[in-house]
């Protein structure tokens, strides 16, 4: 059980230790973990209050053996995020009214905290596991070489390991978002260098009147959003060329059933100088809507064109992505799973992207085993959106 120390005197500060005790019911995956303080959380996940959690099972091990991956040399956690530093190379966060709107971008970019990051990597294939620790920037991944994009291979999502190997060229990771990745550092000549980047992308930030509110100020990060930047350098060793034999199948996803489901509509919408949810900003005591438990249910989050993307988060449950419409044309160029969806929509999701002008459809399956009725949260995992209260409560009821 959840126990309380006291807190140690502190001129400035009340600290406390809260020890955490919980089972762990989550597939084997790259999970993270992060403050959660409402009108905080976006400024204390920004200092650093934030970390991974991984979860291991049967299919992990079985990936790991097949492919002869070790935590922590062939098999790397890495988070990526953007920070401001000042003259001291202190952490900068000060969002004006135009950066608490939009999200706050950073100008340096970190890999593990680092800033330049590379590594030496031998002729084999490695599993990144990448996770957007970002308060708002999304990222378009490619490894290059040169100009030319080499291939990689997703193998897994927000909630594990996604059913088989997927190779692609490029993948969008938006906050919160996790992208499991293999990749073959053999397809490189020794001595070459190849960097894991975001490509340029149109970010959609200023679609209609957001992001030109008049007297908000500009934002204070050189580094736009959409912007081509390097994220880790790789290079590649002299040595034997190591060639992995890719398993076929990685993990057994089970549809969610949806015949019968309930629909329901979560709408964003922006009124005034705040992104809302179904019409409402995050009230700490007020439920929008209850869900029966163990009931299914087709959730539709729907952007309106006018206004930005937003990575829409849920709590307590993973879900499926269904089907996207009505997708700008850099998703839909990358709609090769089925209906509209992307390689960043397979597997089970806790986070979902939603761009300006799209309907994302998703599946969800509330049984739990806890008792009573329980209330969970979906926001926007664009941490300023949510500390802006782009955030509702939902109850699951007996
Ligand atoms: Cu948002």
């Amino acid at each position: 059980m959840p126990s309380r120390a006291e807190p140690a005197a502190c001129p400035t500060l009340t600290r406390g230790v809260y020890a955490y005790d919980f089972k762990v019911r989550n597939r084997g995956g790259t999970y993270w973990y992060h403050t959660h303080a409402h009108h905080l959380t976006a400024k204390q996940a920004y200092n650093g209050l934030a970390s991974f959690f991984l979860v291991d099972d049967e299919d992990q091990r079985n990936l790991a053996q097949a492919l002869d991956l070790k935590l922590g040399e062939t098999d790397l956690p890495l988070v990526i995020q953007d920070k401001q530093f000042d003259a001291q190379g202190r952490l900068h966060y000060q969002p004006n009214g135009q950066e608490a709107m939009m999200g706050w971008l950073g100008d340096v970019i970190l890999a593990n905290l680092t800033p330049n990051a590379s590594l030496s990597v031998a002729p084999r294939t490695y599993r990144l596991r990448l996770l957007n620790g970002s308060n708002a920037r999304i990222y378009r991944l490619a490894f290059m070489k040169g100009q030319s994009r080499l291939n990689f291979v997703v193998i897994g999502t927000d909630g594990g390991l996604i059913e088989r190997p997927e190779q692609v060229s490029e993948a969008f990771i938006a906050p919160g978002e996790r992208l499991d990745v293999l990749f073959d550092a053999g397809q490189a000549p020794s001595g070459a260098e190849v960097f894991l980047k975001s490509l340029p992308f149109d970010p959609m930030e200023n679609e209609g009147d957001a992001g030109n509110m008049p007297g908000m100020g500009e934002s204070s990060s050189r580094l736009d959003a959409g912007a081509e930047f390097n994220i880790l350098k790789l290079t590649v060793l002299a040595g034997e060329r190591v060639e992995a034999k890719l398993p076929a199948t990685l993990s057994r996803i089970l549809p969610i059933r949806t015949t019968g489901a309930t629909q329901r509509s979560i709408k964003i919408s922006l009124q005034g100088m705040a992104f809302m949810i179904n019409g409402r900003t995050f009230k700490m005591d007020e439920v929008a809507f209850d869900v029966k438990r163990g009931s299914q249910e087709i959730w539709s989050f729907s952007n309106p064109k006018l206004g930005m993307p937003h990575p829409m988060h849920l709590h307590g449950f993973s879900f499926q992505v269904l089907e996207r419409l009505h997708s700008p044309t850099h998703i839909a160029a990358l709609a090769r799973f089925g209906k509209g969806r992307t390689v960043s929509d397979l597997g089970w999701k806790d986070t979902v992207l939603v761009w300006p002008g799209e309907t994302v459809r998703i599946a969800v399956d509330f049984a739990h085993d806890f008792a009573g009725d329980q209330t969970y949260m979906v926001h926007c995992h664009n941490l300023e959106h949510e500390d802006a209260g782009m955030m509702i409560n939902y109850r699951v009821v007996a």
